[in-house]
């Protein structure tokens, strides 16, 4: 990875992963990438080279990979779970015609891409506990939908044309700098916004509804290890299961507590998120991950929980 653009350097993971690859390659070597009207400011602007890169638009993608000599791309550009069922063709647009697209320009420029997929390429007849690696896939939801061709175009890609393609599934990201927009998951970021203020929280999710889940910083270096992954080792490509957390509404809430014993949770469960998560596993088996690149998460619930609460107190102004 000698440069890098970032597809979707403004969104959630990709803000953080953004900083963290210009810390390790050096700031030069990062392109963060944009679509307008979430045009990078700050730190992101100013510590880096900054380029207008649309998923839908090939000719714009080719162009910044050709001007910044781009040999690693980070996609992304997606819809999450939520928003993507009340506009399935957006999802599917920026999913997977934007991908296309992506690749295409890997393919003439010989560039390595990793495009996420997640916990939502599974669906009700995925066995939940401990899912596999190779499984059934066959998700209700259209992100589903696009996370499975996602897999599937990626691995085309690569047997097909060589190119350099590579994918993680990955669980709910927690993270405290930029929230997630639309997805199923995102009750275990807000609860601690409420928590850190003080305010009680409605939680959209049943208890004992689990799913995986994982904090930034690992998800930012299991995508890092992946693409600097000994390619002679690689089984798979796209779509590595990695595990980390794995948990339920009330069991987060109860960590929390130990932080801050008067915040209050009750529930009000959303249908529509409560059926996307039910048709998601409790935990994914990441043995392959393991074997295949030395995949290992570093924090539990708990060491987050600590995290996450001094980080947000500072954010939020209560410190
Ligand atoms: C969502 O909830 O849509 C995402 C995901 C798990 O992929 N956070």
């Amino acid at each position: 990875m000698k440069n890098i653009l970032v597809i979707g350097s403004t969104g959630q993971i990709g803000s953080e992963l953004t900083r963290e690859l210009r810390n390790r390659y050096g700031n030069e070597h990062v392109v963060a990438g944009f679509i307008k009207g979430a045009e990078p400011k700050g730190e992101l602007l100013e510590s880096g080279p900054s380029a207008e890169a649309d998923v839908t638009n090939a000719e714009m993608i080719s162009d910044v990979v050709k001007r910044y000599d781009i040999d690693t791309i980070y996609n992304l550009a997606a819809l999450l779970s939520v928003v993507a069922e009340s506009k399935p063709r957006l999802a599917w647009k920026i999913g997977i015609d934007g991908l296309w697209n992506i690749l295409e320009v890997a393919r003439e420029n010989h560039c390595a891409v990793f495009t996420p997929s997640s916990i939502g390429s599974f669906g009700p007849s995925t066995p939940h506990d401990h899912t596999p690696q190779d499984t059934i896939q066959r998700p209700t939801t259209m992100y589903g939908v696009t996370k499975v061709t996602t897999e599937l175009l990626s691995d085309y890609y690569f047997h097909k044309y060589g190119v350099d393609t590579r994918s993680v599934r990955f669980p709910g990201v927690i993270s405290y700098v930029t929230p997630p927009g639309g997805g199923t998951t995102d009750y275990a970021v807000d609860i601690y916004y409420y928590a850190t203020r003080g305010e009680k929280f409605t939680c959209p999710i049943k208890e004992g509804t689990r799913m995986d889940m994982i904090y930034m910083p690992d998800a930012l270096n299991a995508s890092i290890m992946l693409m600097e992954a000994d390619p002679t080792r690689l089984v798979h490509h796209n779509g590595f299961n990695i595990a980390s957390l794995s948990f339920g509404p009330e069991t987060v809430y109860q960590s929390i507590r130990k932080y801050k014993p008067d915040f209050e949770m009750v529930y009000d469960v959303d249908p529509l998120k409560q059926g996307i998560a039910e048709s998601w596993p409790d935990i994914m088996d990441d043995t392959c991950a393991r074997q295949e690149w030395d995949w290992k998460p570093t924090y539990d619930l708990d060491t987050m929980t600590r995290d996450m609460l001094e980080h947000l107190a500072v954010k939020l102004g209560k410190k």
